[in-house]
Order: structure tokens, then sequence, then C-alpha cells
């Protein structure tokens, strides 16, 4: 599970396990990245960087085009191992997370060639100005467990693109198709120490990687607790700092909406990748008049969705990432009822053949408090919460009140409506009349607790450079006329002189 200067390589510390949540049991088991295995990581990036970032744009869009030929070879085999190392439903690696990469990794091969600069100029009258966008130096990356796959493109890519050298490390749960990713980006002829892969703990892996000296970037996606400890790491050595945290999106339906879209949208939205999503529609809130049909539809959908096995096509809803996680979720679900709210349906894990992996049905939470942690937390599972509403400020006043801001949907059918919503909401996305999907030309990434920095897009390109200044001197002069803040004196003389 490491791979390190186009290689595969083991680390030192304890043993680790990829289990299957769908059943338990064990997929690989390997020995976790210690602070040495990160050192030698961060040691290949450093010395692979000249090269790669000095390497012409062509070089490294033909790398990125071959390695988007092998992953649409080998789809088959990644969308099964994806879904056998997070419980996944096949239908969807196979119809989402592996088009989803192979299109970005397409897109940042043509976008990496992209020439677009800024106009040299004489800014001031004896200089010429230019600007230079360089490669930001060694990428240290996180990446969490819900799409690990998709998740190795984002940090990945535009790092590569843009003239980086990285050190991912993946989540120890899911580091599978991470570590496939760097063996197919050695083969399509990425060179050797640009593409690393470290897999070991958040503690010792992630803050050895955080922290070492040579890491000149660090680009996190997770939790919002784990990246305010990333962020306090990174600044003792002033790393630039890149954070893509956890979300809590609101899903605003109005009373003249398609009542039947909102139900499909939101139930689609709710437990995509079983609500393990950082912009899963988690609160919805109805106006009043539609508020007990749009329960009533959503409590049908929610009772008719196939729990299974996530290889079997027919599976609608595959496990949670663990029995710990699953476990979590249903603690927020159990506490919420303490502070009065209802499970209108679910709200346990099924009895029977799937009792011995990480299931959790789908929920449907009414009568919460706006203030009560279910609504206001990222509870990451197929839970979702429905209040209603009166007036469109109350509506909108509501969607608003969590420090999260990385996606939100309005539904209606009244423009005027959709535009106050989608100016006003602090959020990195927001769908009118639909939520989840996702493009590689647009950017990804939140306001407020749900951190700073995008993903995807020619934006996340320009996270991963720096920009330089260069300005020639054009007159030749030995004496500068700016030279008199100096030299007055001898400026005086001079200028007599003449
Ligand atoms: O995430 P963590 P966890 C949220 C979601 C979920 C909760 C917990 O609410 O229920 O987080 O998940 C690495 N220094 N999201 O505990 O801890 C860790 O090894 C450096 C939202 O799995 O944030 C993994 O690689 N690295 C989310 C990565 O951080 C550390 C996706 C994410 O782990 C570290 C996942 C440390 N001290 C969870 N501690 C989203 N927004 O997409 C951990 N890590």
């Amino acid at each position: 599970m490491q791979w390190i200067d186009g290689k595969p390589a083991i680390g030192g510390g304890g043993e680790l396990s990829v289990i299957n949540p769908a059943n338990g049991q064990s997929v690989e088991t390997f020995r976790a990245a210690d602070s040495v295995l990160v050192n030698n990581a961060v040691g290949a990036a450093k010395k692979a960087f000249p090269e790669w970032s000095s390497a012409s744009p062509v070089v490294r869009s033909n790398a990125l085009h071959n390695l988007a030929q092998i992953l649409e070879d080998r789809s088959a085999e990644f969308a099964r191992v994806e879904s056998e190392q997070t419980g996944k439903p096949i239908r969807l690696s196979t119809g989402f997370d592996l088009p989803g990469t192979i299109d970005n990794i397409r897109y940042f091969a043509g976008v990496s060639r992209d020439s677009s600069a800024q106009a040299q100029n004489e800014y001031s009258p004896d200089h010429t100005s230019s600007l230079r966008r360089e490669a930001a130096g060694v990428v240290g990356s996180i990446a969490p467990w819900n799409y690990p796959l998709q998740m190795a493109g984002w940090k990945i890519l535009p790092a590569v693109a843009a003239g980086c050298t990285i050190v991912l490390k993946p989540s120890e749960l899911t580091p599978i198709t991470s570590v496939m990713f760097a063996q197919a980006a050695t083969e399509a002829g990425f060179p050797d120490g640009v593409i690393n892969v470290v897999t070991g703990s958040g503690r010792e892996a992630g803050e050895a990687l955080v922290s070492h000296p040579d890491v000149d970037m660090v680009s996190f996606t997770g939790s919002t607790s784990t990246g305010r400890r990333v962020m306090q790491i990174a600044a003792q050595s002033a790393k630039r700092i890149h954070l893509e945290l956890g979300g809590k999106a609101p899903f605003l339906v109005f009373d003249d909406s398609d009542l039947e879209a909102a139900i499909h949208g939101a139930v689609a939205a709710s437990l995509i990748n079983g609500g393990q999503d950082c912009t899963a529609a988690t609160r919805a809130y109805v106006q009043r008049p539609l508020y007990e049909d749009f329960i009533a539809g959503v409590t049908a959908l929610f009772e008719g969705i196939q729990l299974g096995d996530p290889m079997d096509l027919a599976t609608d809803l595959g496990p949670l990432i663990s029995s710990q996680h699953r476990d979590r979720v249903h603690g927020f679900v159990e506490r919420a009822l303490t502070h009065g709210a209802k499970v209108h349906t679910g709200g346990r894990a099924p009895s029977g053949s799937l009792s011995s992996g990480a299931y959790y049905q789908p929920t449907l939470i009414t009568g919460a408090r706006q203030d009560s942690e279910i609504v206001q937390d990222e509870i990451f599972g197929p839970v979702l919460v429905a209040l209603p509403f009166d007036s469109d400020e109350e509506g909108l006043a509501l969607a608003a009140d969590t420090p999260y801001g990385l996606a939100a949907s309005v539904w209606t059918r009244d423009i005027y409506r959709a535009g106050i919503v989608t100016r006003s909401l602090r959020a990195g996305t927001v769908w009118v009349n639909d939520h989840i999907p996702i493009v590689s030309e647009m950017p990804h990434g939140g306001f407020g607790a749900s951190g700073f920095g995008k993903d995807m897009s020619a934006y996340s390109l320009q996270e991963y450079t720096v920009l330089k200044h260069v300005m020639n001197e054009n007159t030749g002069k030995a004496r500068k006329d700016w030279h008199r803040t100096i030299f007055a004196i001898e400026n005086r003389a001079t200028t007599k002189g003449n």
C-alpha cells in the first residue's frame, strides 16, 4: 500500500487491514507508513521536482492522456476494488467514480497546456514586467475514505499538471485504488518520484507529512476538526494550505417547485454513497404547503430502497465505511430522539443477512430543533432531516444557519426566488432544481467551516502554482532616477551637470 519513487515500498509501522464493510472480511493487510517512509517519499518527490516542474506542458499532458487510457482499459478492475474497499454499490463505482476520474484526468491533460498569460507590459516607464506561474513545489496531500479514487484524482491531477510533485496519504481504510492509480501513472510515463503514495495513520504518517520541512504545500480533504489540526501543524512552517472540509448541505424546497422532482432529488442526493458525501443533501427545508406531501413521498422512496451486496447490480444502498462509523451515525439518531425529534422511517441497522455488514437504513428525521446536533453537525450517513418553513425569508435563514458552506440547492420554478437564494447563500456550489452533479470544468470547494481552496477546474490548477513577478530594467543607466531616494547629493550633482 506504499508507492515511492516509481515502485512499491514497505512501511515500517504496525500492521493495518483494509476491511470490506459489506462482510467484515479483510481485503488486504499491509505495514503502515511510519515517519521514515514518509521521509523517503518526500525525498523522492523533492528529487523529482526540478525536472518535472521544468518539463514542457506537452510532456505532462501526454503522461496524463496515457494515464486516462490505462484507467479506461482497467475500469472494471478499479471499480471492483473501489467497491470492495468502501462498500459502495458497483453501480456507483462503475457509473460515477470511474468515469468521473477518467474525465478529470482528460480535463487536466488539456488544461495543463493552457498558456493564457497576463500581459507583459511597462507598468513603470523604465521597466518591463512579466508574470511567471511556477509550480508550488512538493505537495503533501491527505485524502478521506468516501471516494478514494476520485479523491486521489482531485489531489494528484492539478498538482502534477501544474508541475508539482506529490506525496499522497490516502485514508488508511481505503488505500488500494490510490496505489493502483500511482502504479498506472508510472506505467503511463510519469517519472519516478513525481507521484508517491504513503498509507498510514493520520497521527503518524499524516502528521509526519504535514510537518515535513521539505513539503511546500499541504492539501487536505476530510473532517473540519482534522482540518484545523492540519492547519495548526502547517502553520509552524508557514506552508501554503488548501482545505476541503465537511458540509451540511441544505435542500430548500419552495411551494412552487416540482414536488416530484424535489422528492426524487432529495432521496438520491441524501443517499448517494450512503450519504458519505460532503455535498449530500442533509437538511430539507420545505415550505409548509408542500411539507406533508414531501415527507410522504420521501418516506415511500426510502422504504423501497434496496440494501444489499455492493457487487449486486440491483443494490441501491451498500454498507457504510465501517461498523464504527455506522454506530457513530446511529448515535446521532439516538441523541436526536432524546431531544424531541422523531424517526419517520429507518433509524436502525437492518437485521438478518445484512447484520454482518455496516449497513444502516435510509432514515428520515422530523421534528428536530434547528439548533440541535442532528441539524448542525455532519453525520455522514443516510440520514435526512426535514423541517417546514413559512416565509421565503425564514427558509433562507434556516438554510444559512450552520457554520458550513460547501453546497446547497434550491427547488423552485421562480427565477427570482432562485436568484435570491443563489446570491445569498454562502456556499461553494448552489444548485437550482438539482443536487449533486459535478463537472471537471467547474470548481468544488467551500466557505466558512467547509474550508477554502478549490478542487477540479482551472482554479485548482492555480492553487498549485505560485506567481512570480519578473521586472526587467530597460534604460541600462548605472544611475537610475529612483536612486534619488538614497543618493540625494550625488543625484542632485548629476542633475545639475546635465
Ligand atoms: O475523517 P478524518 P474520519 C467527516 C465526516 C466523518 C468524519 C470522520 O463527518 O464522519 O469526518 O471521518 C487523516 N494529521 N469527513 O475520521 O479524521 C486520515 O488518516 C494528518 C468528511 O475518517 O478527517 C485521513 O486520511 N492527517 C469528509 C484523512 O485525514 C490526519 C471526508 C481524513 O480523516 C490526522 C471524510 C492528523 N492528525 C470524513 N488525523 C469530506 N468532507 O469529504 C486524521 N488524518
